[in-house]
């Protein structure tokens, strides 16, 4: 496939799958103090938050005065502009140093937000662009998560390095580590449990990883993801405070945003952390995560499809 048509499937993905998440702006009418009014409710309903939402309304405002704004067609396109800037210093793409080997990601998140999902697409992701990736899954709390990783992996066609439910996670991410370094992988993605946050237990077992896994590499891990369900709204931003004191996160994945009329929630989320968004989880199979883009996110929220350039 070319380059063009592969940003042109990229975005027609994106648009269709964040369709719940699309601002409503009714097509061919002028732009009114009433039409404007409703586009604040709906970002204030999407998650998007006070700050950002007033932020771009005040822009959006001027613009009208300035006497550009003169149908909804030219909001939608402004919007979406507003909507990039806000979300542009947040786009920063996990790059993997080469050197490094096994560069380590380490997944983090509350129970149910995606992070088993989101390590197997990953490896696809990184498999599909010949690297060798091994998967850990230091998610011992229940058998079944270490089965769901295996299937995953065998599916993939990714070793998966798993110890019986009840071991310490922290053991089986050194061994991994370990079976990673001796097999030449050039990437170690660990799985972790997502017990409740407000268990102080679950931040000590990660932080416990974190620490075995530096004694084998100082700079490991090297990503530490927390992975972030959009349907949550805004409990993701008490997530980000939490899991960032913790254990000090470096990039976030926002999943699900395929089933959510929520998907202001990047917005916020980017505006308030400036932690770096570097993906989005937009369905339930393997492909089906995007690394994170300001502006074909932003068309697509704002309803917007010429012009958007991954
Ligand atoms: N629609 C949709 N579903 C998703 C997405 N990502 C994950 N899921 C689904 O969300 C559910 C939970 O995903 P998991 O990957 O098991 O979540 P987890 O964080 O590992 O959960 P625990 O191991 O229980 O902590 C599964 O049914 C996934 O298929 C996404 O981007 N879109
Ligand atoms: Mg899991």
């Amino acid at each position: 496939m070319s380059q063009a048509a592969s940003k042109s499937v990229f975005l027609g993905k994106l648009r269709e799958r964040l369709q719940r998440a699309t601002l409503r702006i009714a097509p061919g009418c002028g732009v009114d103090t009433a039409l404007l009014e409703e586009l604040e409710t709906q970002l204030l309903q999407a998650d998007a938050g006070v700050t950002a939402t007033r932020g771009i309304l005040e822009n959006l405002r001027a613009r009208v005065r300035d006497g550009h704004l003169q149908d909804s067609g030219a909001l939608r396109a402004a919007l979406a502009e507003e909507i990039t800037k806000l979300l542009q210093p947040a786009a920063q793409p996990l790059t993997l140093d080469g050197a490094v080997k096994p560069f380590v990601i380490l997944a983090v998140g509350v129970n149910g937000a995606g992070k088993t999902t989101t390590v197997a697409k990953l490896a696809r992701r990184y498999k599909n662009q010949g690297l060798k990736p091994m998967l850990a899954a230091a998610d011992t709390f229940r058998a079944a998560a270490v089965e769901q990783l295996k299937v995953w992996g065998e599916r993939q066609g990714v070793p998966v390095v798993a110890q019986a439910a009840g071991t310490d996670p922290a053991a089986v991410a050194h061994d991994a580590w370990l079976a990673a370094k001796s097999r030449g992988s050039d990437l170690l993605m660990v799985d972790t449990a997502g017990r409740l946050h407000t268990q102080g237990n679950l931040m000590e077992e990660l932080k416990k990883i974190r620490r075995v896994l530096a004694k084998q590499d100082a700079a490991a891990p090297h990503e530490c993801l927390l992975v972030l369900d959009a349907g949550t709204g805004q409990n993701v931003l008490r997530q980000i405070e939490q899991f960032h004191a913790a254990v000090h996160v470096t990039g976030l994945v926002i999943t699900k945003l395929d089933g959510t009329a929520r998907g202001g929630i990047v917005i916020a989320a980017a505006q308030r952390f400036g932690i770096p968004m570097r993906f989005i989880g937009i369905g339930e199979q393997a492909d089906d995560l995007q690394e994170f883009n300001a502006r074909a996110f932003a068309c697509a929220l704002a309803g917007v499809s010429e012009g958007a350039q991954p």
